[in-house]
């Protein structure tokens, strides 16, 4: 196949046929879902993101790239879920109130599932109260919480002190993620777990779990 830095792009360009027929052919000639997303995709939402900050490209833009995004993605998630019968351990995720951002956490969403975690995604601006009934609901093991705004990484904590001072309070393991966030915001609100990635999140999932 040609050079597969077309398809970052075509996610840059916000060109969606484009993004789609290219991931349709990428997997067709047996390159992984993990190689496109990780080396080519993410790469074309971060220049837009750079081009944003510099004044370059605009809402309109982010918005057109993330449904090149997600339409790729939608491809390559029936190839990332897993095989095994019992999962590893229940997940609740959301993204917290106020943010809307949803592509990281759905790719977050996907790995572990496509590791054999079962996953119930709550969507986006997602209320303390919210979090708390779905970790109730499902029964979860482990709760991941996304936020990508400075503005909204604040509401984490008050994600987190709900959970404590409900009934869930060491019951379910805590994780959290997004581009603004650092190892030290994380421990600094009480979780157990960060990663900067999805790779990295099925990692902690495990070992939050127990498992090697
Ligand atoms: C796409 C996008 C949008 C889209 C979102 C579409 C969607 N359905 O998600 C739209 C256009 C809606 C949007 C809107 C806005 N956006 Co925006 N957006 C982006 C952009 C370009 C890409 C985000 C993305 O999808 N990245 C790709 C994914 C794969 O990466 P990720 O989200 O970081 O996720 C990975 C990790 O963080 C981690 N992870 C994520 N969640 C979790 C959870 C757990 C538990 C774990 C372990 C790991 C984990 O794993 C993921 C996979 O590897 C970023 C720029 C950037 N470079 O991040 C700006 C950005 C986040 N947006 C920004 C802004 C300012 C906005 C708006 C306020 C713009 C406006 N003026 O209206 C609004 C806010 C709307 C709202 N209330 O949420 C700023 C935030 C700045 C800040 N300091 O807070 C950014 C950084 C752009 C910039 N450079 O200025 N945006």
């Amino acid at each position: 196949m040609e050079n597969l830095t077309t398809l970052t792009d075509a996610i840059l360009a916000g060109n969606l046929d484009q993004s789609v027929a290219i991931t349709k052919e990428a997997v067709a000639e047996g390159i992984s879902p993990s190689t496109l997303v990780n080396d080519y995709m993410i790469k074309g939402m971060e220049e837009v993101g750079a081009r944003f900050e510099a004044g370059k490209a605009f809402v309109p833009n982010l918005l057109m790239s993330a449904r090149a995004m997600k339409g790729a993605l939608d491809i390559l998630k029936p190839l990332m879920v897993g095989s095994e019968s019992t999962a590893l351990g229940k997940v609740v995720i959301g993204t917290v109130k106020g943010d809307l951002h949803d592509i990281g956490k759905n790719l977050v969403a996907s790995m572990l599932e496509g590791c054999g975690f079962e996953v119930v995604n709550i969507g986006v601006d997602v209320s303390s109260d919210k979090f708390v009934q779905a970790i109730e609901e499902n029964h979860a093991d482990i709760v991941c919480i996304s936020a990508l705004l400075t503005t909204t990484m604040t509401y984490m904590k008050e994600v987190i002190d709900a959970i404590n001072t409900s009934s869930l309070k060491g019951k379910v393991k805590i994780m959290v993620g997004g581009a603004p966030l650092s190892q030290d915001f994380a421990r600094s609100i009480g979780a157990d777990g960060y990663s900067t990635n999805a790779n990295g999140a099925v990692a902690t999932a495990k070992q939050l779990m127990g498992i090697n």
